[in-house]
């Protein structure tokens, strides 16, 4: 493991003495330690998470374990991770200003970073399970995909700053060996560490028995493994997103690496699909969420809108990097020229975050890390019906990325899966 020779994990008791003399925290909390009430309170896969408060105010503090939290200590992860979601946090607030979680203080040997304590946001996971509607959802992601995507790649950042950036990032290997094998290999073997809900087992068989599927998915890693277009979040999902009534935040990039333009947006996706097929177990009887699962669904589209819409802007108003340079189009009179070469591009992102997408959908069932959406439907039959649909989904979008065109498609998809009786 590559502990550094002074780090020690926090505890809620250690941490007043550990933080007290950090100005970053003290002008925000004030010094009186005795004064700050300490939380323990994460509930993701890796780290640990604490929320400090005092009568001045409250910062959330988080730190990297050298282990996964959610298996223990027989899975070692490198401190390190800290320092990559420590630089995707700065360059994403620089590139989608107010939308991820300000940082105050950052500790590498630590592995440690002291940020804004979000509230009274809570994590969107939690409020799509209990049916809240989010009216700005859609518009402040696709927004923070396009701004983030657009303004991470080589269509708006100088080649060198660009370079260093690939090169930096691409050091955060152990992440995304975990990204390469839980979503891309596990689900489609017999892995040791899956798990599936008892009575899915013909439908995983089926899909593991399936060869476009499983070449599909190597297809999707092959991209995310060569592809590097842009820093990604690199783990987009409800659970790295928090929420209140108007306002959205995105927090933990530790992920981040240099991937495809699609990984995001696909993986965004492949979660509001599975709570759309997850809210069957939620309502206290049948089409009781009807309206919920449409809102779902018009989430998906207007987010592709939006992302759309605000890369296009971007590609005509800040492409200044080395790709589909103005010189060639814009300069020489040929608008039309540089519009072809957006569409060509938009295709290409949408066809890839379908491939993203349908993998993301099968491993939350399959495979070793799932959803609270899912989880949280103690009826085994109920559950496994609900992820029948969603395996047969995820397989369809993931097998026919290149012939479904719109998100309207994907929906209308979505929409027959969940009235069909799964064999
Ligand atoms: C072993 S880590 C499992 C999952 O948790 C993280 O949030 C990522 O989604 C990862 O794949
Ligand atoms: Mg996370």
């Amino acid at each position: 493991m590559d502990i550094k020779p002074h780090y020690q994990a926090l505890t809620a008791e250690t941490l007043r003495a550990r933080l007290g003399d950090v100005a970053a925290v003290t002008d925000r909390i004030g010094s009186d330690t005795g004064s700050w009430a300490v939380r323990e309170v994460g509930d993701g896969n890796l780290n640990l998470v604490f929320i400090v408060e005092s009568p001045q105010g409250a910062v959330v503090v988080k730190q990297a374990l050298p282990y996964v939290r959610l298996v223990g200590e027989s899975w070692p992860l490198p401190l390190t991770r800290s320092f990559f979601e420590y630089h995707a946090l700065t360059r994403q607030a620089a590139r989608d200003p107010g939308r991820v979680p300000e940082v105050y203080h950052f500790d590498e040997g630590q592995a440690l970073i002291v940020m804004r304590y979000l509230s009274p946001h809570v994590i969107l996971r939690k409020s799509v399970v209990a049916g809240v509607q989010h009216p700005n959802l859609a518009r402040d992601m696709g927004l923070f995909l396009a701004r983030t995507l657009f303004r991470g790649s080589n269509l708006s950042m100088p080649a060198a700053r660009a370079k260093a950036d690939v090169g930096l990032f691409s050091a955060n290997t152990a992440l995304a060996d975990i990204t390469e094998n839980l979503v891309f290999s596990d689900p489609y073997y017999d892995a040791a560490m899956n798990r599936f809900t008892p009575g899915l087992e013909p439908h995983v068989l089926r899909l593991r028995a399936d060869r476009d599927m499983k070449v599909a998915a190597q297809t999707m890693k092959h991209a995310f493994v060569s592809k590097a277009e842009t820093l990604v979040h690199g783990d987009l999902h409800s659970g790295s997103i928090m929420v209140t009534a108007d306002d959205t935040q995105v927090i933990d990039p530790e992920f981040a690496i240099y991937g495809p333009f699609g990984f995001d947006a696909g993986m965004l996706t492949a979660n509001y699909l599975l709570a759309y097929f997850a809210q069957s177990g939620h309502e206290p009887h049948p089409g009781a969420r009807d309206g919920y699962r449409r809102w779902l669904l018009s989430v998906v589209v207007e987010t592709w809108a939006t992302f759309t819409a605000e890369f296009s802007a971007l590609w005509r108003r800040e492409r200044t990097g080395i790709l589909y340079q103005a010189s060639l189009f814009e300069d020489q009179a040929d608008r039309l020229g540089a519009e072809q070469a957006l569409a060509q591009v938009l295709r290409g992102i949408w066809t890839d975050a379908l491939g993203f997408c349908g993998v993301e959908v099968h491993r939350r069932i399959i495979g070793l890390a799932h959803v609270e959406d899912l989880e949280a439907i103690t009826n085994d039959t109920a559950r496994a019906a609900c992820e029948a649909r969603a395996l047969a989904m995820g397989r369809q979008l993931a097998v026919l990325r290149d012939v479904i065109a719109t998100p309207e498609q994907v929906c209308e998809l979505a929409a027959r899966l969940q009235t069909e009786e799964m064999a």
